[in-house]
């Protein structure tokens, strides 16, 4: 069942799912029901309380609601009073599982129809379409989300929250998502978001540890970590962000003309990174990763194009020519 044409045929029955006046300053804040008080949820909790949002708020472990209830939330004594409470229904609990433990005699009761459900929940794209699926089944629109920060930066608009599903239930809550973080729709295919979310992940662990690897190496010569960091941030945002927005639409085209760096001279250039951490005793593994990808890719035909013709070995296709 689709979630979209579910909703389509229940009038909107809460406060805030009522059209937005013309202006956001005028809108009254709308009830929030928040389920799962661990450090996330707490903070979602915390910044809706902050804006003025009535806050319905329900843990497993009943101590987390204590610092919530003093700033004004009401405590649901269970997930069914939980839900009764907010048309917008946000979720954050360990995983799919998890929630789906808590919301099933909900559910079953009919507790969820016509609710909009936000599950902000980490998971895997399939997990977020069965949920997608069984939210439907009970009657209620369904947004998968995910958050790309962490809980000191919920509630600030430079921070992306990912959203994926029911965009009648994005449109209608935009206003109170937006109190979260920049919301961003990716579609209405429910797995969007948490496909965007691990592969920005992986691009933040690939940074990760390049900086790290970095970082050892400089701090061996008596550099502190913060010096480097201050040019690595100036290399990042105006020279390799550019790479990037250079790259992609190779990547689009699927022609990657090295007109700028090849292949073959960037397997040249890694030699001189692992010869000076070899020297230096630091841990070679990620760059001998590097070098082996790139390798790969100049076997099967692309030494002198573009670093964005790695794509093709990641993709599988250079194992399968
Ligand atoms: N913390 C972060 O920075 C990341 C940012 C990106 C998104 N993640 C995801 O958010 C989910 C929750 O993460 P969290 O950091 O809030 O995690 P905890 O502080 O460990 O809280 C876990 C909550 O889940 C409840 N819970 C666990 N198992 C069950 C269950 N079987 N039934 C009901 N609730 C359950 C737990 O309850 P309790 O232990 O307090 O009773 C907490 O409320 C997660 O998917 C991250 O990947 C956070």
């Amino acid at each position: 069942m689709n979630p979209q044409n579910t909703n389509a045929q229940r009038p909107d029955t809460h406060p805030d799912t009522h059209p937005a006046p013309a202006t956001p300053q005028a809108r009254t804040p709308g009830p929030v029901t928040v389920i799962g008080l661990g450090l996330m949820g707490s903070a979602l909790a915390g910044v809706l309380l902050g804006r003025g949002h009535p806050t319905t708020v329900w843990n497993r472990t009943p101590q987390k609601e204590k610092p919530l209830a003093g700033r004004g939330a009401q405590v649901a004594a269970t997930p069914r009073d939980a839900v009764a409470a907010s048309g917008l229904v946000l979720a954050c609990v360990l995983d799919y599982a998890a929630l789906r433990t808590v919301l099933h005699p909900v559910a079953t009761a009919g507790g969820l129809a016509g609710k909009s459900l936000v599950n902000l929940t980490s998971g895997a794209p399939e997990q977020a379409v069965e949920m997608a699926a069984w939210a439907a089944s009970h009657g209620a629109r369904y947004l998968d989300g995910g958050i790309m920060t962490t809980p000191p930066g919920v509630g600030d608009p430079r921070m992306m929250f990912l959203y994926s599903g029911s965009q009648a239930a994005f449109e209608a809550h935009r206003p109170t998502l937006a109190a979260l973080g920049d919301p961003l729709f990716l579609g209405a295919e429910p797995g969007l978001a948490s496909l965007y979310d691990s592969a920005l992940l992986g691009l933040m662990w690939a940074a990760f540890t390049g900086w790290l690897h970095g970082t050892a190496l400089v701090t061996s010569e008596g550099t502190t970590a913060t010096d480097f960091t201050r040019v690595a941030l100036r290399w990042l945002t105006g020279a390799v962000s550019g790479f990037l927005t250079t790259y992609a639409p190779q990547v689009d085209a699927g022609h990657h003309p090295g007109d700028d760096a090849t292949i073959d001279v960037q397997i040249a250039a890694i030699d001189h990174l692992i010869h000076a951490a070899h020297a230096r005793g630091i841990d070679n593994s990620l760059p001998q990763l590097l070098k082996a990808t790139m390798e790969r890719a100049s076997a099967a035909g692309h030494g002198s194009d573009s670093y964005a013709s790695v794509i093709e070995v990641l993709r599988g296709g250079v194992a399968h020519r």
